[in-house]
Formats: C-alpha cells, sequence, structure tokens
C-alpha cells in the first residue's frame, strides 16, 4: 500500500508495482502514433497535458515498439473490459496498453496524475519503474448536472466533462427538465423554450438565469463528451418536476389553467396528465426529438416526488384506472411508464428511473436508482428480487448539492455532506457479491437550485467527486481514507492550475 499512496493516483488502481529503474520524459521524447492513427485524439491529449506540466512539446513520432525513448500506446487483447489498460515503466520506454481506446484512454489519464504527482527537473519529469494492472470496480460511473434549475452554458459543461475525464467518470446525466425550467429546443413544440426556459428572477443577483440548448450545440456537446469517453444520459423528469414544461403547454395537465416556470425549490402538485392520451402524444413527439441528439440508449425519465393528488382529482385519470383495470393512482403511474418505456423503445432506448419504494410496476429492461432517504440497503434487496440494474446516488453519500461544512448551508433541511462522508461510500453496502451484483454503479447528483454557476458547481463537486470517482473504480481493500487524504494534494494543486474551482479540505488548508 505504501508504494500505492506515494504516487498520488486517484482513483486507486486495482494493481500497482514499483519496479527497478527509472524513465526520464524530456522534450526528446517521443509519442508514438505510427502503428495506430486511430489514437490521434489521445495522443494529442497527452501531449498537451505533459506539456501543461513540463513546459515541451512532446514529438509525435511516427514509428513502431522497437524505440526506445517513448511513450508507446498500443492494444492487448488479453485485457478483456473495454476500460481495463496496464502501464509499464522501465528505462526504454513507457507503454499504455488497453483492449481498445477507451481503456487506453484511462492508461493516459493515470499516467499524467503520475506526471503531476512529480517535480519536474529543468522541464524533465523523472518516473520511477512499474507495472500497473487497472480496471473498475463498476462500469457505471456518473456525476449529475442540473441546468434545469440554473442554466449552465455549452461551454461551461464541456470544463466540467474535462475534469470528470480526468477522474475515469464514464457517464454525465443532464437533467434537463423540471418545475424551475426547460431547456431543450423542440421544434415541434417552440413554446417549451420561449415560455419553459424563462423565469422570473428571484435570486436577487440580477441574472435571470435563463437559457436553453439549440440541437446542434446538444450535438455537439455530445461529440465532445464521446471523444472523452463520456456518454450523456439526458433526463427528462415526468410526470412531476415538469412545471416548466406545463406552463408552456398546460393543456396537458389535469386542470388546466395558467402556470408559471417555478421560481421556487420543491415539490408541485401539477403533474402530466396521465388520464389524456394526447399526453403520451406530446411526449412521443418530444422524445423523438430528443432521441435525434443524444445517441445513448439510456434515458432517464424521472419519475420522482409526482404527488398523486390530481390524478384522484381527475376525470380523466379516474376512468383511465377503471378501463385500463389498475388498482389506484399508483397502478396509474405504472401505466403512464409503461407507456413511456413503449416510446423509448420505439428508438432502443431503455428508462431509467429514481426509485420510489410504492409504485407497484416498473417496465421490465428499466434500470433504478438509489436516491435520497437512506433507504439503499433496502433498495438494493428490492432492485434485486425485482430484477432491477441498480446505480447508488444516496443523500448520506451522494448528494453533492449538500453543504460540505458549518457554514455554508444554503437551506435548513440539507444534510452536511463533507468529504469524508462521501469517502466512506461502499455502493455494495458490504453485502456478499451475489447480493450486489445487480449494483452496476454510482452517481453524485448536484441538485441545482442553490448552483448558480459552474464556479459553485466545481466549488460542490471537488474534491467530494474524486472520494465518489474512487468509490465507482477502486476495490474497498485498495482504499483508504488517510492514503486518499495524501494523493489528494497533487490532484488539488492540478486543478488550482488548471483555474478549476474547489473547495480545499479543512485539514490541507494551512492558512
Ligand atoms: C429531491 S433527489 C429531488 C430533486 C431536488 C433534490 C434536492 C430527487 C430524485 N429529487 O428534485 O433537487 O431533492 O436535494
Amino acid at each position: 500500500m505504501a508504494q500505492h499512496e506515494d504516487m498520488g493516483l486517484i482513483p486507486q488502481p486495482y494493481q500497482l508495482k514499483t519496479e527497478s529503474g527509472h524513465f526520464k520524459i524530456t522534450g526528446e521524447t517521443g509519442l508514438v502514433i505510427g502503428v495506430h492513427p486511430d489514437l490521434a485524439f489521445e495522443t494529442n491529449y497527452l501531449a498537451q497535458q505533459i506539456e501543461m506540466k513540463a513546459g515541451f512539446k512532446s514529438k509525435v513520432v511516427d514509428s513502431n515498439l522497437q524505440q526506445k525513448n517513448c511513450i508507446y500506446l498500443g492494444y492487448d487483447d488479453k485485457l478483456a473490459d473495454p476500460e481495463e489498460y496496464t502501464i509499464r515503466i522501465d528505462s526504454d520506454r513507457i507503454e499504455i496498453a488497453g483492449s481498445g481506446q477507451r481503456g487506453i484512454f484511462y492508461g493516459i489519464q493515470t499516467l499524467v496524475q503520475l506526471i503531476w504527482n512529480t517535480e519536474t527537473e529543468q522541464g524533465d519529469i523523472t518516473l520511477p519503474g512499474l507495472f500497473i494492472h487497472d480496471r473498475p470496480r463498476f462500469a457505471y460511473r456518473a456525476l449529475m448536472l442540473d441546468p434545469a434549475r440554473h442554466f449552465l452554458s455549452v461551454d461551461d459543461i464541456k470544463r466540467y466533462i474535462d475534469v470528470m475525464a480526468m477522474y475515469k467518470f464514464n457517464h454525465l446525466h443532464l437533467h434537463l427538465s423540471d418545475d424551475q425550467g426547460w431547456r431543450v429546443e423542440i421544434e415541434k413544440y417552440p413554446l417549451l423554450v420561449q415560455k419553459g426556459s424563462f423565469r422570473e428572477e428571484t435570486d436577487g443577483d440580477g441574472k435571470p438565469h435563463s437559457g436553453y440548448y439549440k440541437k446542434d450545440e446538444l450535438k455537439e456537446l455530445v461529440a465532445y463528451a464521446q471523444e472523452r469517453y463520456i456518454t450523456i444520459v439526458p433526463e427528462l423528469d415526468v410526470p412531476g418536476h415538469s412545471v416548466a414544461a406545463l406552463s408552456a403547454y398546460p393543456e396537458f395537465t389535469c386542470f388546466p389553467k395558467a402556470l408559471k416556470v417555478r421560481t421556487t425549490p420543491g415539490v408541485s402538485k401539477d403533474l402530466f396528465c396521465a388520464g389524456n392520451d394526447k399526453t403520451f402524444t406530446f411526449l412521443r413527439d418530444v422524445i423523438s426529438e430528443m432521441a435525434e441528439v443524444f445517441p445513448s440508449d439510456k434515458f432517464h425519465l424521472g419519475g420522482d416526488e409526482a404527488p398523486l393528488d390530481h390524478w384522484k382529482e381527475c376525470s380523466r385519470c379516474q376512468e383511465k384506472i377503471k378501463e385500463k383495470g389498475l388498482i389506484d393512482e399508483h397502478g396509474l403511474m405504472s401505466y403512464f411508464f409503461s407507456e413511456m418505456n413503449q416510446i423509448l423503445k420505439e428508438h432502443n432506448k431503455r428508462p431509467l428511473f429514481w426509485y420510489e419504494l410504492d409504485v407497484p410496476q416498473y417496465p421490465v429492461g428499466s434500470t433504478m436508482y438509489a436516491w435520497r432517504g437512506g433507504l439503499t440497503p433496502e433498495v438494493i434487496t428490492k432492485t434485486r428480487n425485482e430484477g432491477f440494474p441498480l446505480i447508488c446516488s444516496p443523500g448520506e453519500h451522494a448528494y453533492f448539492d449538500y453543504p460540505q461544512a458549518r457554514g455554508e448551508e444554503t437551506c435548513d433541511w440539507m444534510a452536511y455532506l463533507p468529504l469524508r462522508q462521501v469517502y466512506k461510500f461502499d455502493p455494495g453496502y458490504g453485502l456478499p457479491a451475489n447480493e450486489q451484483a445487480h449494483i452496476i454503479g454510482v452517481e453524485a447528483t448536484l441538485w441545482g437550485e442553490y448552483i448558480k454557476d459552474i464556479d459553485r458547481a466545481f466549488y460542490m463537486t471537488w474534491p467530494r467527486g474524486m472520494a465518489l470517482a474512487e468509490a465507482g473504480w477502486s476495490e474497498m481493500n485498495n482504499r483508504d481514507w488517510q492514503s486518499f487524504m495524501k494523493r489528494l494534494e497533487p490532484n488539488l494543486n492540478r486543478l488550482h492550475q488548471q483555474g478549476v474551482n474547489f473547495r480545499m479540505p479543512d485539514k490541507l488548508n494551512k492558512k
């Protein structure tokens, strides 16, 4: 373990052995690209990162493995997992191998961290001989941004993606609709952005916090993320958390009336009406336009915090319950989700849901999220029995909208979520392997009610995101809090150099 600690790697790799010798990266060291032209993005990425630290531009050389004084990127069929990689450093060369580009990209991320944790001598970087074999514990490692509550520009999100990639996150979940804002251009329903993306200014900062993404911008963002092996998972939160959409098209509520985009946090009783077939026509059209821009086979449908009062009072909803032989409004929720699932199937997509314990049936093929509420072990058992894959985003470890320390409260009900508490997260809750085999990953949620801009988003994410990255990637027996705190320093230095805002952990705060 001691050798692991000194390397400053986050997340901690699966296996690391130091070996004899060392390798010096200098201005003469070649980055070998000749044999694999399809690694051009990876090679340039590595060259840029070396330049940022060492100040020299690496030469990209067209050659093969025989060459000395080079960094060689290549494929290794023996590595099975698409994210798995090895790094070998000896006195002749550095070799990074993966079964595909994704693994090689992660190998580069690890090498760059090694470089950042090394003092440069007149620009040269001397790395110890070593061998790393690395692969993730979980396949799904995500962060969530909420531009619905406070709009974030495409450029802001790109910067956020850049840092995510450094910590081997592979999904960015975008919460694109909520009571406080609708953010996606939908050509068939122009009022969604014309009305739904604006709200009255209430933050007292003189900014309207309005905005939306054009389809081309989203396509560009998706491609930018994809180059960094990050899949964007869009969320259309229905049937609740939909006041912004319903303010534009109130005919899809149970009791049509003029609605305003909500300006305050909380839960609204205005839902999409499940008894009105036209609701599904509308949502089908919306999803078909969203499917054009988001190629991911995963599509988040929200499903959280939808009070059933209006469905209880609505004659169309009650007729639908009778017509379909449903038990009650909870059954109507199952019906609503199964209709939505049908729509997603037309686009070869599968739904993700915030798991609510009282929905009688979710569609087969869905993926669930364990979220706020401290019920995670119960949700793990229930979803296993019901046959659903599970992503863990528990409030007690992964709600990055919660304050990190006393004095940083934004509202009165949020719990504290200090770095240490994030680090304690074991997504499997110590359950036997067969009881946690359906857990596919982790996600931190950065709900945006109080996150007004990207600098605040960075501040709330880092370094807690590093602790979460390790919970998602590293085996429990490779994790250790003291070691993590040591490894944090070079990583925070790097964020500082890159102009990324973060919260300095109290223990490292030397002021
Ligand atoms: C609950 S967590 C919500 C969000 C809020 C969040 C604030 C979840 C699925 N729904 O709408 O933003 O609490 O922490």
